[in-house]
């Protein structure tokens, strides 16, 4: 199953894109999160059948999830380092992503750092065709890899989400506070779009809009949703809403 994460606008408060997040039913009936599943998701080939399904649920959800938020929203689908370092996953994207609704600039794809590291011709090979296609590609987790710097001229990289460890710090840690200015001043220099991630309280929310950042993920905003709940989980005239209760 797919939940729907919101990506808010802070100034208008608008949702402009989702994450779709991997959610399975354990025998119990609850749901287990990606991370609650993670060795499945280090096997090459059972990680690429959850893309496969994930894409599938993306493609399927999509119409209404455009129609919900506006036609230019983006929903970001995390694919793992396996889909990447063989050409026929990409290649099942572009082909699925054209038969259906959905254009290549709904679509964000989210990689990892620690994906990069060890890049293979594949990989660049990919993140070029997606990237010509004009998928958005984002780094997800920024901040905190090894050689992030690097990373984004190296790779078609069109937006960067900094990693959540950084917000969730910022009340105790003056340097989690320096290192997230930083890193959204450097973002929207280099032309990036940039989320931050695990937004939860008033106080860090005020913080970010005070260092000019726009776009925010987290609790505060929206939990994963299922798209049957999404509607009332985070419709645009709940958002305020909302955050009023949060
Ligand atoms: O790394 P990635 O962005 O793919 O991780 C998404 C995960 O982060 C999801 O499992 C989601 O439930 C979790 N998440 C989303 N928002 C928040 C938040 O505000 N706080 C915390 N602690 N986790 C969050
Ligand atoms: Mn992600």
């Amino acid at each position: 199953m797919a939940a729907y994460q919101p990506i808010v606008d802070l100034g208008t408060g608008e949702v402009v894109a989702v994450e779709a997040l991997l959610r399975l039913k354990g025998e119990d009936g609850a749901l287990l999160a990606a991370s609650e599943v993670f060795s499945a998701l280090l096997d090459p080939e059972l990680s690429r059948r959850i893309s496969r399904v994930m894409l599938d649920h993306v493609v399927a959800d999509g119409p209404a999830i455009l129609a919900l938020f506006g036609s230019e929203t983006r929903i970001g689908i995390n694919l793992s380092d396996a889909d990447l370092r063989r050409g026929d996953f990409v290649q099942h994207m572009i082909d699925v992503i054209d038969d259906s609704p959905l254009a290549p600039q709904n679509v964000t794809i989210e990689v990892t750092e620690t994906m990069l590291l060890d890049a293979s011709g594949h990989l660049n090979a990919s993140l070029a065709m997606l990237d010509q296609c004009g998928f958005t590609i984002c780094l997800d987790d920024f901040g905190t890899g090894f050689s992030s710097l690097t990373h984004l001229r190296a790779f078609p990289i069109h937006k960067v989400k900094i990693d959540r460890d950084f917000i969730a710090a910022i009340g105790e840690d003056h340097q989690s506070r320096l290192i997230i200015q930083a890193l959204v001043q450097m973002g929207h220099s280099l032309g990036l779009r940039v989320v931050v991630e695990g937004v939860e309280t008033e106080e860090q929310e005020i913080f970010l809009r005070a260092i000019g950042c726009r776009h925010v993920q987290g609790y505060r905003y929206g939990r994963p949703a299922l798209l049957s709940d999404v509607h009332t989980c985070f419709s645009p005239a709940d958002a305020s809403e909302q955050r009023r209760r949060a």
